[in-house]
């Protein structure tokens, strides 16, 4: 079994400060949680971004900055810019972190309901990120909602426009898509390809029931504010790094190693 891929998604779009005051939003917010997700124990850093407002935008400028300071902070951690940004965004807008050129970037792998809204992610959208994350060298994060968001990944691979390691994010529990049970993530694991590598994501209370799940299957997992602000039922978390840490304790007692950033690179194939 490979070691451990810990991705704290640190902010998402959608929470507030109201349903969690220790939600960073400011850059300097941002890359205090990311160094201390990492320290305990966080390879990947899953990243939104907020405007002076706290809303969420993916203006590149803005980007540039929480990246910057994180940089400055010491954060080693591998960076993977959200090109989702929240629904309604178009995909001018949503498309601009690529061209920071990270290491990764999120790549969302069909339409799907959200809450209300609709999250669009249509084939040709997904055929634009995903080339313009080929010629900039970007290693996408296949993310999917829904089983079929799968077959869409697989036939951006067959048009010839993801041509390195395939790397899955299974975000199970949004209101409106898959929801998040063991028997779904099973099903989903069972349609990736073998050489695939494949996060889970649980959301809300569902976040600890399938990091667990997903430990002991050999795949890696994502925790995080976006997905979840408690810790437990009633009981705010207080950082991203208090959930990174639970799953560190979790995966050492189960005797699985958990991967430092430089690790995380060989496995995703990105160093
Ligand atoms: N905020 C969601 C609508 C991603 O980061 O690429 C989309 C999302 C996916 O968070
Ligand atoms: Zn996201």
């Amino acid at each position: 079994m490979d070691k451990l891929i810990i991705t704290a998604a640190i902010c998402g779009a959608e929470v507030t400060k109201e349903d969690n005051p220790n939600l960073p939003v400011t850059a300097e917010e941002l890359a205090e949680e990311a160094l201390k997700a990492e320290q305990a124990g966080a390879s990947i850093i899953h990243l939104h971004v907020r405007d002076q407002n706290g809303n969420a935008t993916q203006d590149k400028k803005v980007f540039k900055k929480a990246i910057d300071k994180m940089e400055e902070k010491g954060v080693s951690a591998i960076i993977q810019p959200s090109t989702g940004g929240a629904a309604g965004m178009s995909w001018q807008e949503r498309i601009q972190p690529v061209y920071l050129e990270p290491e990764m970037a999120t790549l969302d792998c069909g339409t799907t309901n959200f809450g209300d809204e609709v999250f669009v992610n249509d084939l040709p959208l997904m055929r634009n990120f995903a080339k313009e994350m080929q010629k900039l060298d970007i290693l996408p994060e296949l993310e999917c909602f829904e089983v079929g968001h799968i077959y869409n990944a697989l036939t951006l691979k067959r048009e010839g426009l993801l041509d390195k390691h395939l790397h899955f994010d299974l975000v199970l529990g949004v209101p409106g898509a898959m929801p998040a049970s063991v028997r779904n993530l099973l099903f989903m694991v069972e349609h990736l390809p073998e050489d695939a590598t494949w996060t889970a994501a649980g959301v809300g209370r569902y976040q600890l029931q399938l990091a667990y799940h997903t430990i002991i299957m050999g795949g890696h997992v994502r925790v995080g504010f976006e997905d979840n602000i408690y810790y437990k039922k009633g009981q705010l978390a207080e950082s991203n790094a208090q959930l990174v840490a639970r799953i560190v304790r979790l995966a050492e007692e189960y005797g699985r190693q958990v991967a430092t950033p430089q690790e995380a690179r060989q496995i995703l194939e990105i160093d």
